[in-house]
């Protein structure tokens, strides 16, 4: 079964992110995957009119952290939307499903408890390779994805 680029939108129906502001939290664990990840939210949000002084962007060491890394942006600065990125792979223990649990987990309850979205930008994968094709590869980007989610997340929240 093949997989379709998941960051292939109708760019069309994508609000105008002008006016909004946004934060992301970036996991420098797999550095190499969440680096294109950040690269492709940041050119995705500016591509819809996002400007720079409008993004605030923040390193947590591994993915686990995205979730205390995220609250703390929420309260320190006044955004729309916070994006969390960061990469899971699996290795030979069971600590890929703990983390991958703990960061579903903690933004599913961010998103409950403040008043603005948390976007989940977080790749789960079997192996690098698999990282590598959702971070700028044949199944686009993850990042990308995020940003987009994040901007018609801000408008519907307007919009309501
Ligand atoms: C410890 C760990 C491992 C084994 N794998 C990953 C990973 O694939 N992706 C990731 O983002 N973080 C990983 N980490 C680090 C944890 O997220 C966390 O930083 C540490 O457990 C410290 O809390």
């Amino acid at each position: 079964m093949s997989t379709a680029d998941l960051s292939d939108y109708d760019q069309g129906s994508v609000p105008d992110a002008g006016k909004m502001t946004f934060g992301i939290v970036v996991s420098d664990w797999n550095h190499d995957i969440t680096s294109s990840l950040l690269n492709g939210a940041l050119n995705t949000l500016k591509k819809h009119g996002a400007k720079n002084k409008n993004i605030i962007v923040r390193h947590v060491p591994g993915s686990f952290e995205l979730t205390i890394g995220a609250q703390l942006l929420a309260e320190s600065y006044d955004v729309d939307a916070i994006i969390c990125l960061g990469c899971v792979i699996q290795g030979e223990t069971p600590h890929f499903t703990y983390i991958c649990q703990g960061v579903t987990y903690g933004i599913t309850k961010l998103n409950l408890d403040y008043g603005i979205p948390f976007i989940f930008g977080v790749l789960t994968t079997l192996n690098h390779d698999q990282a590598l094709e959702r971070s700028g590869g044949k199944h686009g980007n993850k990042g990308d994805e995020a940003a987009v989610t994040a901007i018609k997340m801000v408008a519907l929240d307007r919009e309501m």
